[in-house]
C-alpha cells in the first residue's frame, strides 16, 4: 500500500493522477498546507523541504518501506514500480525524462511565481507580474510548438503529461487563454477526458483553494522557516 501525503494543488494532483492511471493501491494522508501541517516533524521526516506531494511505499525496494518527496522523483518511481507510462527504450525513456524535467524545472517554478504575484502577493508588484507572466507565456509557446508535432509531450502519453497537465488546469490563475495555444488546448482537452485523470483531480477536491489566502494560510505558506535544532560541533580555530 502507498501512503500519499497530499493536498489538492497542481503539484499535488500529479501523483493521484499517476496512481489512478497505473492502478496502484493508495490511501490519502491529507497535509493541510494552509494550516501549516507541512511543518509537522513527522511529515518533515518524509519530506524535509516541507512540501507536498510525498509518498511512503510500504512495499518498497527489497520489501521495505520507501519514502520519497519531489513529484518528479515520485512519478519516476511509480512508473518503474508499475512498468507503465515510462518506456523501456532508452531514447524514448530519456525523452520522457526530458519533458518531465522541463515541467519540474521550468513550468512549475515559473507558473508558480506567476500565480504567486497574481493571486497571493499582498500588493501588486508590476515588474514581478510581468516577468513571470511573460515567462509563463513563453513556456506555453514552447509546449504549443512541441504539441504541434507530437500528440503528447514525449512520444506517448507519459508521466511528463501527468506532471504538466495540472498546471494548465489552473491557468485562470495565470490569466492564460488557450485560444492562443491551440495545440495545448487539444492536448489539455484529450487528457482531461481520461477517467483516471478525473478521478485523480477529484481527490480532496472540496478542499481545493487556490489564490486569495486568508491570514492563517498566508502565515503558513510564506511566514515560516525551519530552525536548526542544536549546532554542529565547533571547529578548532586554524593557526
Ligand atoms: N518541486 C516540488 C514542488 C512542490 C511544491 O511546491 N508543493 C507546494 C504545493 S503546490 C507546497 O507543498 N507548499 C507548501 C510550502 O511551501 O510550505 C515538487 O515538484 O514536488
Amino acid at each position: 500500500m502507498i501512503d500519499l501525503y497530499y493536498w489538492p494543488t497542481p503539484n499535488g494532483h500529479k501523483i493521484p493522477i499517476m496512481l489512478e492511471e497505473a492502478g496502484l493501491a493508495y490511501r490519502v494522508k491529507p497535509v493541510n498546507m494552509l494550516r501549516g501541517e507541512q511543518f509537522r516533524p513527522a511529515f518533515l521526516n518524509i519530506s524535509p523541504n516541507n512540501k507536498i506531494p510525498a509518498i511512503v511505499d510500504g512495499d518498497g525496494p527489497g520489501g521495505t518501506a520507501m519514502a520519497l518527496f519531489e513529484s518528479g522523483a515520485i512519478l519516476q518511481y511509480l512508473a518503474e514500480k508499475s512498468g507503465k507510462f515510462m518506456p523501456r527504450d532508452k531514447r524514448r525513456r530519456y525523452t520522457v525524462i526530458q519533458w518531465l524535467t522541463f515541467q519540474t524545472a521550468n513550468v512549475g517554478p515559473m507558473f508558480g511565481q506567476c500565480g504567486h504575484f497574481l493571486g497571493y502577493a499582498p500588493r501588486k508588484i508590476q515588474y514581478a507580474i510581468d516577468r513571470y507572466r511573460n515567462e509563463t507565456l513563453r513556456l506555453y509557446g514552447v509546449m504549443d510548438k512541441r504539441l504541434a508535432k507530437s500528440e503528447f509531450l514525449a512520444d506517448d502519453y507519459s508521466i511528463a503529461d501527468m506532471a504538466t497537465w495540472p498546471w494548465v488546469h489552473v491557468r485562470w490563475l495565470h490569466k492564460i487563454e488557450l485560444d492562443e495555444f491551440p495545440n495545448v488546448r487539444r492536448w489539455y482537452d484529450a487528457i482531461g477526458q481520461r477517467p483516471a485523470v478525473q478521478r485523480g483531480i477529484a481527490v480532496l477536491a472540496d478542499q481545493m483553494k487556490i489564490g486569495n489566502p486568508d491570514k492563517q494560510a498566508r502565515a503558513a505558506l510564506f511566514g515560516k522557516r525551519q530552525l536548526t535544532q542544536g549546532r554542529p560541533a565547533a571547529r578548532k580555530p586554524r593557526r
